[in-house]
């Protein structure tokens, strides 16, 4: 069931009608960023910036089928405002490895950018008062904002999660370099296959530890390789640890080995963030639920343990 999407991604169709012609859309000389096989370049088409997503020139062919398991998961997700909008692909090179997928672009970047380049502007407001649970008066908008920043961002990952989830599609590498900002109060959904697919999961882990994102993945996940949406809401977790510690690496100081496993079976978490509150700390545990029935959904996540009234 875990692998249910992507496997079946396989034999989706692919919709003719998000066909772009190659000489309809430009490439820019700016690359957005890129991964072990694919790039992100910046371009134009009809009079828009888009981001382009192709793979190198002499990537393997596995990273090809990552790529259009990627689109047609896309095609089958349709819109969803806290998903990456697909714009169109470019298919007619196919035969030469080449496939170019065109989504729309974030200026902003990612998430996890984002907050590397400003943790410094929201730690800083440590000094006039802590992030959350302040009653300093001074700057307590300033602070306010900030706090529901951060919690607006959760909210509403967790949203396009469970519109995920509700078409029963398993991301598979959660994370905050896959959240994008379309704009600072805008947060959309990325990558679902470009640098890895689920299938092929083993042998990128045995091949190259850097491949494997194992930090985010859930207990059951490092152990059978199983995926389901509660191994998503595990992830989503780890997301939260670093939306609060302004993007810092989790584990920081582990690096992979076997007793990674042991120690999350031993129930050894993530720490609380500084500037967590206890509500937001203690979501992050129930992620993180050895269980994965016990974990929440994201429909929960969303609807329930991040209404708008509740932590703050
Ligand atoms: O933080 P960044 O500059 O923003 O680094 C990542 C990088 O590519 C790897 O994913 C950027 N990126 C990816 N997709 C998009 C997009 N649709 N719009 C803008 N930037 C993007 C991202």
């Amino acid at each position: 069931e875990g692998k249910f999407a992507h496997e079946m991604s396989i034999f989706m169709p692919y919709n003719k009608e998000y066909e772009i012609r190659r000489e309809d859309f430009e490439l820019g000389d700016d690359i957005l960023g890129e991964g072990f096989h694919g790039i992100v370049f910046k371009g134009r088409y009809g009079g828009n910036t888009v981001a382009v997503k192709t793979i190198k020139p002499y990537a393997e062919k596995s990273a090809l089928m990552a790529l259009l398991s990627e689109l047609k998961i896309m095609i089958y997700l349709g819109k969803h405002e806290n998903v990456v909008d697909l714009i169109g692909a470019c298919t007619e090179s196919l035969r030469d490895a080449r496939v170019y997928v065109l989504v729309e672009f974030c200026p902003s970047g990612s998430l996890d950018s984002f907050l590397r380049e400003n943790a410094e502007r929201f730690e800083g407001q440590d000094e006039t008062g802590s992030l959350s649970n302040s009653n300093t008066k001074i700057d307590e908008d300033l602070n306010r904002l900030d706090e529901r920043t951060l919690l607006n961002w959760a909210r509403q990952i967790a949203r396009g999660m469970g519109y995920l989830e509700s078409k029963r599609v398993i991301h598979g590498d959660l994370a905050t370099r896959n959240v994008l900002l379309y704009s600072q109060r805008h947060v959309k959904i990325t990558d679902f296959g470009l640098s890895r697919q689920l299938f092929n999961f083993e042998f990128y882990a045995k091949k190259s530890d850097a491949r494997l994102p194992w930090r985010w993945l859930a207990l059951e996940s490092l152990k059978t390789m199983t995926f389901t949406s509660k191994s998503d809401v595990w992830s989503y977790g780890v997301t939260l640890w670093e939306m609060y510690t302004f993007g810092k690496l989790p584990y920081t100081c582990v690096s992979w080995n076997p007793d990674f496993v042991n120690m999350l079976e031993n129930n050894h978490r993530l720490p609380p963030p500084k500037y967590a509150s206890d509500e937001i700390y203690k979501i992050m545990t129930q992620c993180w639920d050895e269980e994965p029935k016990n974990r929440p959904s994201f429909q929960q996540l969303h609807e329930i343990y991040l209404s708008e009234d509740v932590p703050n």
